[in-house]
């Protein structure tokens, strides 16, 4: 069994599997070289040959317990039929939104246009250099989709004033998510993918109506993840109560911001654990990282833990930090 299955399944504590959330992206220069010659992102996530390449990237070069594929969140939106674009300095721009269309839409033609990633997929499987180690496929969460698909840019600034204004607009979306985000889960597992991360990036901006943005879309796909054999892991960043979040959800294993409040998580969740350094320790120095890592090794030292950050990797980290980080997590038990 993968180092990573062997901690969510069998709870075992004996080692702690690590990865790294964004590994395989900006930070490491043989995935800007090729940037820089695929100006176009979407396009690039759809090319099998080169996503390849860029997943397997930092597995060569720091040994990873598990690859991520290289893809998008905003894929999705893209199968759906709604224009995405990544502007260079200024993050993804989306279209507008045509409801009618998406409604009309059938499984097939999303499968069809994001057939490259399942290719990628199929692939990998195959790659010896996988051997012993885990395939994560992704997904955006039903509400981090929303905000970018109603929004149209990133939120980091707030959302616009009328985000909430089309109720019959968000209800369906929220439907139509659901059904081909669960297709697109279904499509990565066939082709290979053995574990599922559910990436609710925003989760952070709910601030009313959990039930209806965060608790039962989420439900819904870890339920249909489960059934299908695969364990699935959430990833809802920024929000207050990851004990109560895991109480509902019930994922395979929760993966943590670097806000979570540990003492709380340790009494009352009993499911594996994952994450939760600060990606800005990575742009310190080597003591206060071994100083940092060490607390999440030591406090979880008895909870089956797989070692990964509380967000994405910084794209102007050093190379020489990310090695040390492997070293600190595989020296210490
Ligand atoms: O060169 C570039 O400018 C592209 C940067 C980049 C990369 C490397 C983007 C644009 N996406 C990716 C790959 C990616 N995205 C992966 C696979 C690689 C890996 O993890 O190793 C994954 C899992 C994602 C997931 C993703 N995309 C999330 C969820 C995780 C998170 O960081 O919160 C989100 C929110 C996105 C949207 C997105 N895509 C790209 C950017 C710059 C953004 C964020 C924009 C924003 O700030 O709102």
């Amino acid at each position: 069994m993968t180092p990573i299955k062997n901690c969510i399944l069998n709870k075992d504590t004996s080692i702690n599997p690590i990865w790294l959330m964004r590994q395989a992206g900006r930070y490491l220069p043989e995935f800007r070289e090729i940037r820089k010659k695929n100006t176009n992102f979407v396009k690039l996530c759809l090319d099998s040959k080169l996503s390849e390449e860029i997943t397997i990237q930092p597995i060569d070069r720091f040994g990873f317990d598990a690859a991520i594929i290289f893809s998008d969140i905003l894929m999705i939106p893209y199968g759906l039929g709604q224009e995405v674009e990544f502007k260079k300095n200024f993050g993804p721009c989306l279209g507008n939104i045509d409801l009618d269309k998406f409604e009309k839409l059938d499984d097939e033609l999303l499968t069809n246009k994001l057939s490259p990633i399942y290719d990628l997929l199929e692939n990998l499987s195959k790659n010896e250099k996988l051997k012993n180690r885990d395939l994560i496929g992704f997904v955006g969460a039903p509400w981090t989709l929303l905000v970018y698909m109603i929004n149209k840019v990133s939120p980091k600034n707030g959302l616009s004033n009328t985000f909430f204004k089309d109720n019959i607009l968000i209800d369906n979306l929220l439907n139509i998510l659901d059904k081909f985000i669960k297709k697109h889960i279904r499509n990565q597992i066939r082709a290979g993918a053995t574990i599922i991360q559910i990436f609710d990036s925003w989760a952070g901006l709910i601030n009313t109506n959990f039930d209806k943005y965060l608790y039962k879309p989420t439900s819904s796909l870890v339920d249909y993840t489960k059934k299908l054999g695969v364990p699935v892991i959430c990833f809802p960043r920024g929000i207050k109560d990851y004990v109560e979040f895991c109480k509902i959800v019930k994922p395979s294993m929760i993966n943590i911001d670097y806000n979570t409040d540990l003492k709380k998580l340790l009494n009352d969740v009993d499911i594996p654990i994952q994450g939760g350094l600060d990606p800005k320790i990575l742009l310190t120095d080597k003591n206060n990282l071994k100083i940092e890592a060490t607390k999440y090794l030591e406090f979880f030292n008895n909870h089956p833990y797989v070692f990964n950050l509380g967000h994405g990797i910084l794209p102007e980290t050093e190379i020489e930090m990310v090695r040390e980080l492997v070293r600190i997590v595989r020296e210490f038990k």
